[in-house]
Parts: structure tokens; C-alpha cells; sequence
């Protein structure tokens, strides 16, 4: 199970998509299972943190709607900086449309998704055919997580719902590269699915509009799941640089007691 199996070992494993693959080398080589939610308002606060933590992460998340400047010099700064400090874009649009306006809302418009994204995501609540629309939408340098899971309070994303979610990424997987859970999902012999959760903080249980938070060593060693999605905990910290790497050091630790390295 990949429960047990280091990140080295699993980018090299059959039915891998390629981007998870790339993600799951960088992991191994930076020694981070870290992702930063960067949910600020502005061009100028988006590279300045993405500066600020590049070298504690793997993965940068975006929600490229709440910039009040997003344009060109957003996705040139965004690319630069990741190319520099080697970690992924994931734009957390949460697709979930028919498959004709998906296309568009991914390639077109102010934001132009497809052009500066390396990971996306969708629900399945609108069928499979939003995974083919957007693969076929896509280049080979783009995959997509599944949302299986939320972290808010009352989600109706559970049981059999969550369950069909991973029946259409297994029928895909050389495009989807993972989910959005809260627990790893791997069940079958030969999955190998990257999970990433969001709702870790350090310190709190809640953000009083249905976020509900857990720790790294619970995401990570407990459930078995992959990276951790970290937003207010790192950005709205002071040193925030600083913050990263205290959560960076925290869930590689629970990585490692986990595969037993
Ligand atoms: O289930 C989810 C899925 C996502 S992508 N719960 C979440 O909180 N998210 C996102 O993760 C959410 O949109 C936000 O960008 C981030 C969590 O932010 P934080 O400040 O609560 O850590």
C-alpha cells in the first residue's frame, strides 16, 4: 500500500499520471510535503509570498479570482518564481459545470487557466464528462485532482459520492493525478493517487465560517495522506517564511514515522 511506500518510490511506479510523477520527485528532493494556499488579494502579495516560502514548498495554491489585478504580469511573476524556486502551481477553481463551459472557464477569459497552471481541479457532482472536457482542453503538462473530500463542516461529499469519485479517477489515471481528501484513497492494489488536504492548522479547530482544521501529524500520519494544504496558517502569520518551514519540518516528520525512513 502506498501508505508505507516512499514519494521516491511511488513517482516510479505504473499508471502514474506524469505531473504526479514530476511532483512526487520534487517532494523527495526538497524534502517538502507542503502546500501553500495563497488566498491574498493582490499581484503584489501573491509573488511576494510565493518568494517568501518558495523554498519550504512543493506546491503553490492559487484562487486566481479573489486578485483584484490578476493579468499577464501575475502569471509572468507566478512562472518566474516557480521556475526559480521549484514548485508547482495548483489554481484551485473547483470546475463544476458541463463539460462545454468547463472548457472555456479553463482556457479562456481574464484568467486563462490552462496558460499558467500546472494542477487543476474539479467535482464529479456534474458527471465524468467534466474530466474528458478538461483533458481534452489540457496539455500534457497539466493534471487534475478530484474533490472528493471537503474540510467544511456539513459537506454533503461522503460515502458513496466520495466513492465514485475515485471509481472515475481510476478509470483516468493518466489525467488525474489525485484528490482533494481527508484521508488517503488508496484502497485498491496498484492505486497510487496523490491526496492532498487542506484544513491544517497549527493551534486552531476552526475559523468560525465551517472550516475545521487538523494538524499535520493527523493529515499526514494518521490518515496517510500526501500534502498538506496550509492557507492562514502560513500567510497570515508575521514571519511567515518561518512559518512555513515549521509546518514544512512538522508533516515531513510525520511523513517519515509514517513509511518508517
Ligand atoms: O475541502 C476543502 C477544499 C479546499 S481546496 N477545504 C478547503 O479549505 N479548501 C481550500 O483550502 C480553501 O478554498 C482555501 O483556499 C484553503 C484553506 O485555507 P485555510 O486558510 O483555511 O488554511
Amino acid at each position: 500500500p502506498t501508505v508505507t511506500q516512499s514519494y521516491q518510490e511511488r513517482a516510479s511506479l505504473p499508471k502514474t499520471s506524469p505531473v504526479a510523477s514530476y511532483l512526487l520527485r520534487l517532494i523527495a528532493a526538497k524534502q517538502t510535503n507542503l502546500c501553500v494556499s495563497a488566498d491574498v488579494s493582490t499581484t503584489k502579495e501573491l509573488l511576494q509570498l510565493a518568494e517568501e516560502v518558495g523554498d519550504s514548498i512543493c506546491m503553490l495554491k492559487t484562487h486566481a479570482d479573489i486578485i483584484n489585478d490578476f493579468g499577464p504580469r501575475t502569471i509572468e511573476g507566478l512562472k518566474e518564481i516557480a521556475a526559480k524556486k521549484h514548485f508547482l502551481v495548483f489554481e484551485d477553481r473547483k470546475f463544476g459545470d458541463i463539460g462545454s463551459t468547463v472548457q472555456k472557464q479553463f482556457t479562456a477569459g481574464p484568467l486563462q487557466i490552462v496558460r499558467w497552471a500546472n494542477i487543476i481541479n474539479a467535482h464529479i457532482f456534474p458527471g465524468p464528462a467534466i474530466i474528458t472536457a478538461l483533458s481534452q482542453a489540457a496539455h500534457d503538462a497539466v493534471s487534475l485532482l478530484i474533490l472528493a473530500e471537503m474540510s467544511s463542516a456539513g459537506n454533503l461529499m461522503t460515502g458513496s459520492y466520495t466513492e465514485q469519485c475515485v471509481v472515475e479517477a481510476r478509470k483516468n489515471p493518466e489525467f488525474v493525478m489525485g484528490f482533494i481528501a481527508q484521508r488517503t484513497l488508496n484502497e485498491k492494489p496498484g492505486d497510487n493517487f496523490i491526496t492532498m488536504t487542506p484544513g491544517v492548522q497549527i493551534g486552531a479547530t476552526g475559523d468560525g465560517l465551517g472550516q475545521q482544521y487538523n494538524t499535520p501529524e493527523k493529515v499526514i500520519g494518521e490518515a496517510g495522506t500526501d500534502i498538506i494544504i496550509v492557507g492562514r496558517g502560513v500567510y497570515g502569520a508575521q514571519d511567515k517564511r518561518a512559518k512555513a518551514e515549521e509546518y514544512r519540518v512538522r508533516a515531513w516528520k510525520a511523513y517519515e514515522e509514517r513509511v518508517g525512513s
